[in-house]
């Protein structure tokens, strides 16, 4: 009996000891195996009396079934060890956040014009817009251009089928408002425009701001004031401003207006002046009766102040890096 004893004892030692399914297996070999110590013990009985043989095999069979639960007992202890360890894992954390999906942002020029017309609008003008592709009158007849003034020739314009162009500035809108509303007119038009150019300070797509005034007593003196608030509140300080006479065809008189920077140069930012009698006329309005003044500035050139960027280029090659930095 303390033989049968030792023998489950050693056996729930070695099962205790196995640390994998492997070992257990090769363990549970040393006493239940072809050459194992309990398969030893019965194949000793032959010799045994039919007495002997019943009460000697129920011992044996007794310490079988005790090793053979110790056996079982330990598979069921490492199997759950492997499945927890499993579980441990391959555990999802359900509370981590989620992988963020970057916000855009608006592209600078987009915010230099977004800010242009809201201050425009806050001195009272609308917005209004019109086609990019033109015809010659809207774009160059009713703006007093000459037949042969060379802001018409191929190189600055883009000409497409069937006698249209892409308008060189957003001054088409601005006729086409005075063709359709009654005076008097407070309009801004903001907008694409196209020019055959590309070089360091040129790109053949830019964007515009014009301005219109039509009132009965529109004057220079007001054009004046306006363009001079605008200027400081656009850019949030008391700039020193300074009108330079100018021509354009469609304006007389005109003005080039520059804003002193921090180092005292002076910079070009705008043209303006008072609209021409015929470019009135050509709108059917009567120019003894309405005065008008307009400007016109290019978006590009005050986001490149405003934001100390100082490659036009930057504006249209769309690098992340670039423009993540308005965001
Ligand atoms: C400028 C400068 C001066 C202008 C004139 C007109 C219109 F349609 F009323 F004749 N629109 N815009 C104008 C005047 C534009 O841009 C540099």
């Amino acid at each position: 009996m303390s033989e049968l004893n030792a023998i489950v004892d050693a056996a729930q030692t070695a099962f205790a000891q196995a640390a994998t399914p492997a070992d257990l297996e090769n363990a549970k070999a040393l006493f239940l195996g072809k050459a194992g110590r309990i398969t030893e013990l019965m194949k000793g009985m032959g010799a045994l009396s039919v007495d002997e043989k019943k009460s000697r095999g129920a011992a044996i069979n007794q310490a079988k079934q005790a090793i053979e639960a110790a056996l079982n007992g330990r598979r069921q202890a490492l199997a759950d060890a492997q499945l927890e360890l499993q579980l441990k894992a391959e555990a999802l954390d359900v509370s981590l956040p989620g992988r963020k999906r970057g916000l855009g942002s608006l592209h600078p020029v987009s915010l230099s014009m977004e800010r242009i017309e809201q201050i425009f609008a806050s001195m009272g003008f609308d917005v209004a817009d019109g086609p990019e592709i033109e015809n010659d009158w809207y774009n160059f007849g009713a703006l007093n251009f000459p037949e042969d003034h060379p802001a018409r020739a191929m190189h600055d314009t883009f000409y497409v089928e069937g006698g249209y162009l892409l308008r060189t500035h957003t001054s088409s809108v601005q006729i086409r408002t005075m063709e359709q509303q009654a005076a008097p007119i407070r309009i801004i038009c903001p907008g694409r425009v196209y020019r055959c150019d590309s070089d360091q300070t040129h790109s053949p797509m830019f964007h515009q701001v014009e301005g219109l005034v039509i009132a009965k007593d529109a004057s220079f003196a007001e054009l004046k004031g306006l363009i001079v608030q605008f200027l400081q509140v656009f850019f949030e300080k008391e700039l020193k401003v300074r009108f330079r006479p100018s021509y354009f065809p469609f304006t007389e008189p005109s003005a080039e207006v520059d804003i002193m920077d921090e180092r005292g140069r002076w910079l070009e930012v705008l043209g303006c002046g008072m609209v021409h009698p015929n470019v009135l006329t050509s709108c059917g309005i009567d120019p003894h009766e309405y005065k008008g003044f307009a400007f016109g500035l290019g978006v590009e050139r005050f986001a490149m102040l405003r934001y100390d960027v100082n490659d036009l280029r930057l504006f249209f090659q769309n690098d992340v890096r670039f423009l993540k930095q308005f965001a």
